[in-house]
């Protein structure tokens, strides 16, 4: 997959990007990632991206123009170095407040392009054209004030990189991520078994496997009924599920 993102700050990404399972990937080349200055596609002496906004009012608005220009040279890029389908077929996601909530189902969906273009907004807001005509879809990382799209972007990146063949370990991490599953996860511990006096639950040094794995699904069931009853109410859950939530020690 090669992605590709739009922003005026460029360096809030660059170091990111290059860390931990995303920079591997990019290392193993499993994804590219490119990162465009949407300031190089202004045109006038000053490199103005935003304006005031028509109609008043506070902030200020990003500018069409460097947006197209932008969009349009990477979708050349991309065809020239891939081929017109490619080109054709770029996804292009805009990071915006107004947009879809992003979930781990919208995630699939992305890592299933051969490429991803995100613009990253700021400021007030981008022109409503860009919006109509140059973005295939708006995606938002939830309900609180960011400063601007660049966060939002890197977290789509990694959450889209991590899934794709090749950029995790192994396949079972992904496989029990707790948003796959539904249910949030069991308490993990580590060495020492004891540490300032608090004790690892004996269940987990028994080897009863069997033991452990109810101990697991009990707490995952609890802790989600407890922290994220939205997630219980969509789960489907199985009878022996219902008979561990009843339980009432453990
Ligand atoms: C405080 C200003 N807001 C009300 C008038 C509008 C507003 C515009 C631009 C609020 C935030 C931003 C900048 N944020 C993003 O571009 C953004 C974002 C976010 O703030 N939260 C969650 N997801 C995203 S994706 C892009």
């Amino acid at each position: 997959m090669d992605v590709h993102v739009l922003t005026l700050f460029p360096a809030m990404l660059e170091g990111p990007l290059r860390e931990s399972i995303v920079g591997r990937a990019v290392e193993n080349g499993v994804v590219r990632i490119r990162i465009h200055n949407i300031r190089d596609y202004a045109h006038d002496r000053h490199r103005t991206t935003d304006d005031y906004p028509y109609g008043g009012g506070g902030g200020m608005v990003m500018k069409p123009e460097p947006l197209f220009e932008a969009v349009e040279a990477v979708r050349s890029l991309i065809g020239e170095e891939n081929g017109r389908e490619r080109a054709e077929g770029a996804h292009v996601v805009l990071m915006t407040p107004q947009g879809e909530v992003l979930t781990q189902a919208l995630v699939e969906e992305l890592a299933s392009k051969s490429d991803l273009v995100l613009i990253c907004g700021h400021y007030e807001g981008v022109d409503e054209r860009v919006v109509e005509h140059l973005v295939d879809r708006e995606i938002s990382i939830g309900d609180y004030v960011l400063s601007g799209g660049e966060i939002p972007a890197m977290a789509v990146v990694d959450a889209v990189v991590r899934l794709l063949p090749g950029a995790v370990g192994d396949g079972q991490s992904i496989e029990d991520d707790s948003h796959s599953t539904g249910l949030i996860q069991f308490p993990q511990y580590t060495r020492p078994a004891e540490y300032r006096g608090r004790q690892v639950p004996a269940v987990l040094l028994s080897g009863n496997h069997e033991e452990v794995r109810r101990w697991r699904r009990r707490q995952s069931l609890r802790r989600t009924q407890q922290r994220r009853p939205d997630l219980l109410e969509k789960a489907d859950l199985s009878s022996e599920d219902s008979a561990l939530l009843a339980e009432q020690e453990g």
